[in-house]
């Protein structure tokens, strides 16, 4: 591949971006926020330089802006019924009965499905993405607020909703267990008993590193730093909550099921197995989706009693959720409960790291990761750093909270081991009295390492740190900055200057490492040119804001000059895509987009051999530039791939062992993960009367090897800085000690406006993956795995004068004034 202008190692630039928010925020409408633009990017493009250039506008933006996507809501189908889930309102109890009597005689009501009715079809359990079981309804017990208990059918959804508060039941209150720090204590309450011989709450136990080489380390250390990290629970809040609209054609045996799904096919595949329907009897579409962050990986209970629904009443049924419903009971994430310890020389060398982990996964094990990495890939908590040893122990266990250990934008947990790693940088650097910064430069990976093995059982791709760290001191002005705050510090002002640098993997497989239910991670592509030139790419991942229709055709126009408006992206619907297993963990890129290079090229190889018999040549005296073959040393002769097409489809006699069409067909499984990387500076005031914490600049500098639509890109990472400052000041799901959840509304559950939010400033650097066909690594979650460190460690930077060395997530007015006071752990 060439890219004209843009060097590919080490260049560096920037753009601004289409500034989509946050959450649902970093969806779909093409907002436009102003970016502080450091560096222009080169050029715009057009069909001769599809991708790394300007700011392509998205194919999707026209129907957005009109206000004509389709989402699951917006599906309407004749005879339709709505569905809706009554919950249970305690965290823990046995169901001593449940009386739907008064329910089924309500006007417009046609079915009351209760737990003891999916028993008979082995539809009241179903198999989590861990291996774990999931009551669809409960039966014997609720084990976390807000937990299914009931579905109503009715001709209405106000009927439906109606008719849940006339279902009678009888709870035994249990004691809940909501401290996950005491879930492996002797007199707590077995939340799991369902599971046959279980007598503790205790999942899994998990290792990376080497326990004894890293104790050896420690035993020589000149200097120890230990801290208490907590990653609080948080939740994805896409802005169009999780649904599903099912219709089961008795006659056929067909289910056609719309559905908020970030994986299509696997969604399928599972629902064919939960069902007992045969898999190509199962029709899944996922139309628009207004976010998923994560949300919509997992397959919740009322996807499957929409199913059983329309199965029960003979029409289609829709379940949609709403906005408490969705806080309260869908995919939350984080939950962990970090134990830190750095071993180091006194002159900053870093030698020895541990963590040790407490993770609450709720009370069903839900975890989407690949089923051999029980901690996602917490392997990653050595960061961006050498090593002499490195050790990570993490602790599953079960609480009676809803099922949580899942997905916020967060490539399997990295965020958690990037917070992890670079909030322990920063506490050794206060212990050293040594510049963050400095202590950073003085350890990273060198670029000769690459690939580089983490020591934790991860290899990484590619880096150049210390020219990407520099090249972010200086976009920010860093010694300046620190200058200034040594004034305001003069005159007893709080500001702070945080530094996060780090590396996320992301594009799981390869297959053969890591699957969800069995099913490998790889995906499939497939490329039709038509007689007229015109393309159509179909894919496996399903896009939730990230622009795939855009920057999947810029792929294939790269590859074969196709211009990028003359190619249709399909995803979103099992007939017409290929089998993949979808979006999340910023997989798209790394492997879909992959698969969209490879079976490209292998079009344009089948083009040349229809070219080489047009221009009645050997295939191997021809050579390619951006969309044509021509006869090597004569540019004139040649053939355009639009030319090529229509004789392909045409009447010549094609060439021995070339079929008619211009089309092919592939499946990627990835070698590697690609390792993205960031260095990201966040600079706070604080106020010192109330707390309040003020994100005064931020710069992302961030590395994602080839850049495939820098719009794109930079309305990814706005929208993932957003959900930073959310999680590092605001966002926090918790429970009080009866097992409520306190966060069951956006007036509780606090997400980011654009009040809160500072004119984010960009850059990047480009040092593309070795291994895949175009150099790209993914970005989708890199602002979101990145930003949360730099915030707190800014926080805590600006706090230095008061005493403080560590304070958790989030840093609330309350929080900070407290930690301020020298409280040891403030309240939210
Ligand atoms: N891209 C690019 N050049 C690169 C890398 C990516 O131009 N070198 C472009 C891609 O072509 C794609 C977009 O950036 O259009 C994101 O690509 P990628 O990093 O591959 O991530 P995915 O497409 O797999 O998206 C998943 C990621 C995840 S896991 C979460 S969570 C998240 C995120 O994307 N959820 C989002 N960003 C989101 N953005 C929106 N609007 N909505 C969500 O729900
Ligand atoms: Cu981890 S949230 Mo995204 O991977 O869908």
């Amino acid at each position: 591949m060439t890219i004209v202008d843009e060097p590919k190692t080490g260049s560096t630039g920037d753009g601004h971006g289409d500034g989509h928010g946050g959450h649902g925020g970093h969806g779909d409408l093409a907002g436009y926020e102003h970016g502080r633009e450091h560096e222009h990017n080169p050029g715009a493009a057009d069909s001769d330089r599809p991708i790394g250039f300007g700011r392509l506008q998205r194919k999707e933006d026209p129907r957005f802006v009109r206000g004509q996507g389709n989402y699951t809501d917006d599906v309407v189908l004749p005879g339709m019924l709505h569905g809706a889930i009554l919950r249970a309102p305690v965290a823990h109890a046995r169901i001593v009965s449940i009386d739907t009597s008064e329910a089924l005689a309500r006007p417009g009501v046609r079915a009351v499905i209760t737990g003891k009715d999916l028993e008979p079809l082995k539809l009241a359990w179903i198999p989590t993405l861990s291996y774990d079981v999931q009551a669809v309804l409960a039966t014997d017990k609720v084990r976390f607020q807000g937990q299914e208990v009931a579905f109503v059918i009715a001709d209405d959804r106000y009927a439906a909703r109606d008719a849940l508060e006339s279902i009678d039941v009888e709870y035994d209150i249990l004691d809940p267990l909501v401290d996950a720090r005491h879930a492996l204590d002797a007199d707590v309450p077995v939340i799991r008993d369902d599971l046959e011989g279980r007598t503790d709450n205790h999942i899994a136990d998990w290792e990376c590193g080497d326990a004894a080489a890293t104790q050896a380390v420690f035993d020589k250390a000149e200097v120890v730093v230990s801290q208490e990290i907590v990653y609080p629970r948080v939740h994805p809040a896409p802005m169009e909550t999780c649904g599903a609209v099912a219709d089961f054609n008795p006659v056929s045996g067909e289910l056609t099921l719309y559905e908020t799904s970030q994986a299509p096919h696997a969604h399928r595949t599972i629902i064919a197995m939960v069902a007992g329907i045969p898999e190509h009897k199962i029709h899944l579409i996922s139309p628009d989706i207004g976010g998923g962050f994560g949300n919509k990986v997992g397959i919740y209970p009322g996807y499957v009693l929409a199913i059983v629904g329309s199965i029960v009443t003979g029409h289609p049924v829709k379940w949609m959720e709403d906005r408490s419903e969705n806080l309260m009971s869908t995919s939350f994430a984080r939950d962990y409960i970090m134990q830190g310890e750095i071993a180091a020389t006194k002159d900053g060398k870093l030698l020895g790291l541990r963590a040790n982990v407490l993770a609450d996964h709720g009370a069903f094990n839900g975890t989407a990761q690949p089923t051999k990495y029980p901690a996602g890939f917490f392997n990653l908590f050595p960061g961006s750093y050498t090593w002499e040893s490195v050790y990570g122990k993490v602790t599953s266990v079960y609480t009676n909270k809803a099922p949580g250990g899942v997905a916020y934008a967060c490539s399997f947990r990295v965020t958690e081991a990037s917070y992890f790693v670079e909030r322990m940088v920063d506490r050794l650097a206060i212990e050293l009295n040594m510049d963050p910064a400095e202590l950073r430069l003085k350890n990273f990976i060198a670029p000769s390492q690459f690939p580089y093995d983490n020591k934790a059982g991860f290899e990484y791709d590619s880096g150049e740190y210390e020219k990407t760290m520099h090249h972010a001191m200086k976009l920010i002005g860093y010694d300046e900055l620190r200058r200034e705050q040594a004034e305001k510090r003069a005159r007893g002002e709080l500001m702070g200057i945080g530094i996060s640098f780090f590396t996320e993997g992301v594009g799981a497989g390869p297959r053969k490492h890591m699957d969800i239910l069995g099913l490998g991670m790889a995906d499939g592509a497939e490329l039709r040119v038509h007689p007229t030139g015109k393309a159509v790419v179909r894919i496996s991942v399903q896009s939730q804001g990230q622009a795939h229709e855009t920057t999947f055709a810029q792929i294939v126009a790269e590859e074969i000059g196709i211009p990028p408006e003359d190619i249709d992206v399909v995803h979103g619907d099992t007939d017409r895509t290929p089998f993949g297993l979808g979006t999340y963990g910023s997989r798209s890129t790394p492997v879909s987009g992959a698969a969209v290079a490879l079976v490209t090229r292998k079009v344009r190889d089948k083009a040349r051999l229809i070219a080489a018999a047009m221009l009645e040549t050997r295939p191997e005296d021809l050579e390619w530039e951006k969309g044509r073959w021509f006869v090597k040393g004569d540019p004139s002769a040649g053939k355009t791939i639009q030319e090529i097409a229509l004789a392909a489809h045409g009447t010549m006699q094609l060439p021995e062992g070339v079929d008619g069409n211009l089309d092919a067909e592939v499946t990627y499984d990835p070698p590697n993960l690609t390792y993205p990387y960031g260095a990201y500076f966040c600079v706070t005031d604080i106020d010192k009367d109330t707390g309040k914490v003020t994100v005064r600049r931020f710069l992302a500098v961030d590395d994602c090897g080839t850049r495939i639509n820098p719009m794109v890109i930079e309305g990814q990472v706005h929208g993932g800085l957003t959900d930073g400052v959310g999680m590092a000041l605001m966002e926090i799901i918790e429970f009080d000690s009866d097992g409520n959840n306190l966060g069951g509304s956006f007036m509780d559950y606090l997400i980011p406006t654009a009040m809160e939010v500072p004119d984010w400033e960009t850059g990047y650097t480009v040092t593309p993956s070795p291994h895949h066909p175009i150099g790209a690594k993914g970005i989708g979650e890199s602002a979101t795995v990145g930003s949360p460190a730099a915030i707190v460690n800014s926080v805590i930077d600006a706090l230095r004068p008061t005493g403080v060395t560590g304070i958790d997530m989030p840093c609330t007015p309350a929080r900070v004034w407290d930690a301020m006071q020298g409280h040891a752990k403030a309240p939210i």
